[in-house]
């Protein structure tokens, strides 16, 4: 398949749509580690997408699923009729969450995995007597998805300055992020435990009588890779603890062998009472989101609910029976790949090689965890996020596809990736680096 002649009609999301038209990049077909452009390119896929494609690009055994699937059952209404598969899903998913979360509510997306999670946390609250506690807490350069909701807890300034007032009732945590004390630091950083105790600050202000949860990614990935201060989720939960504040961690990102392991709250050894997952659910093929709550959140809703529906939320498509044969597919090859083992090996060497990069032209700060890694750029001038734009196009050139947060450089690419994938990786941006001014 060729360029389309006429690009005007789409109107692209996160893009700007004047500049991307004059000079479009334009993807035709993706395997494994990599992308087809329309001028029959090669690309290496550095971000798995949007950190989604975890298990690489056209996988059969999901084809497979989704085809098999759409011809067996369509389609099936998620309220009040059931369909085989979303119960196996939801079952699997209870077994490689941490333990006690075995309660799992189907969305379509990170946003809505996370709309849900805010409307359980609220509703929650509500059934067990504790009305007073409605309001949310998130932190400053959070991600949350685009809803209303994830927007209000989020705290990416341009996601949130064009759309009006959002969700009363909201504050936010300081971020974490110090590069004065933790620049270069290989892994979590060392320093900023105690940033956790900005809840105690909230606490002081609002009372925690009013405070019904508290939201945080446990790894910060869109604002431009943030790992958390060594102790910092820890303490983070302690004090939700104290206060009888629930926890949420969004784990659109950090699920599925991000960090070498099924999830974050696994990998840092903290659990949250809520954890939102999406994108490697099903490996992207098929959009697809869910909310896994901790037992006693789904016992206490259907105990004490008012009314025979105990919560009054939901969508057309959740539990989608096609989306639910992707992911069910998706999680075997995970299994049977060990991909999530495979990711904890690579992740040494994605440290090694993105600290490589120290001292090359712009670099003011490496950031990595996991297979994630960050190279924070120094802006030009006043230009924010220019630079960053032109290295991500130059690599793009150069058949390298990688995410430009503003000046951060972030690489996040399926979990198969292999040696050489990860030399070629960065020794391809460190010669885009040195092109551009
Ligand atoms: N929470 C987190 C932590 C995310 O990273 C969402 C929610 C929303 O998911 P949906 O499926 O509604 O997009 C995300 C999404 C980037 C980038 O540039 C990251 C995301 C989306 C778009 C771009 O890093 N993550």
């Amino acid at each position: 398949m060729s360029k389309p002649n006429n690009l005007e009609s789409l109107w692209m999301p996160f893009t700007p749509n004047k500049t991307f038209k004059k000079d479009p990049r334009i993807i035709v077909s993706a395997k494994d580690m990599h992308f087809t452009s329309d001028d029959n390119r090669q690309i290496l896929d550095g971000t798995a997408g949007l950190w989604c494609v975890n298990a690489g690009h056209g996988r059969k055994k999901i084809q497979e699923a989704v085809t098999q699937q759409i011809e067996e059952l369509d389609y099936s209404p998620p309220f009040q009729f059931g369909h085989p598969k979303q119960f196996e899903l939801a079952n699997r998913l209870a077994e490689i969450f941490p333990e006690g979360m075995n309660h799992v509510f189907f969305s379509n997306s990170g946003s809505e995995a996370v709309d849900s999670a805010l409307k359980i946390a609220l509703a929650y609250q509500r059934a067990r007597g504790h009305s007073s506690k409605t309001r949310l807490i998130g932190r400053e350069r959070g991600y949350h998805g685009v809803g209303f909701g994830g927007i209000s807890v989020g705290g990416m300034v341009k996601n949130r300055m064009y759309f009006g007032s959002m969700l009363s009732g909201v504050d936010h945590l300081r971020h974490t992020h110090n590069p004065s004390v933790n620049a270069f630091s290989q892994g979590q950083p060392e320093h900023g435990a105690e940033l956790a105790d900005d809840l105690e600050r909230l606490v002081q202000l609002h009372d925690a009588s009013t405070i019904a949860a508290v939201i945080v990614e446990p790894i910060a990935g869109s604002t431009g890779v943030l790992p958390p201060p060594q102790g910092y989720l820890k303490r983070l939960r302690e004090i939700c603890t104290k206060h009888d504040i629930l926890l949420i961690f969004d784990e659109v990102i950090s699920a599925f062998g991000r960090l070498g392991k099924a999830t974050g709250s696994d990998y840092f050894g903290v659990t949250p009472d809520i954890i939102t997952c999406a994108k490697g659910l099903t490996n992207a093929t098929i959009p697809m989101g869910a909310t896994i709550v901790q037992d006693y959140i789904y016992e206490s809703m259907l105990e004490n609910a008012d009314a025979p529906i105990e919560l009054f939320h939901g969508y057309t498509y959740s539990g989608h029976p096609v989306a639910c044969a992707a992911a069910l597919a998706t999680l075997d090859i995970y299994k049977e790949e060990g991909l999530f083992e495979h990711a904890g090996e690579q992740a040494p060497k994605i440290e090694k090689a993105a600290h490589s990069l120290k001292g090359t032209k712009h670099i003011i700060d490496i950031r990595n965890l996991g297979v994630i890694a960050a190279l924070e750029l120094e802006p030009r001038g006043n230009a924010v996020g220019a630079r960053g734009f032109e290295v991500m196009k130059k690599a793009w050139d150069m058949g390298l596809m990688v995410r430009a947060n503003g000046d951060t450089l972030a690489f996040s690419p399926p979990l198969i990736v292999k040696d050489n994938q990860i030399d070629e990786m960065f020794t391809t941006v460190k010669q885009a680096l040195e092109q551009v001014d």
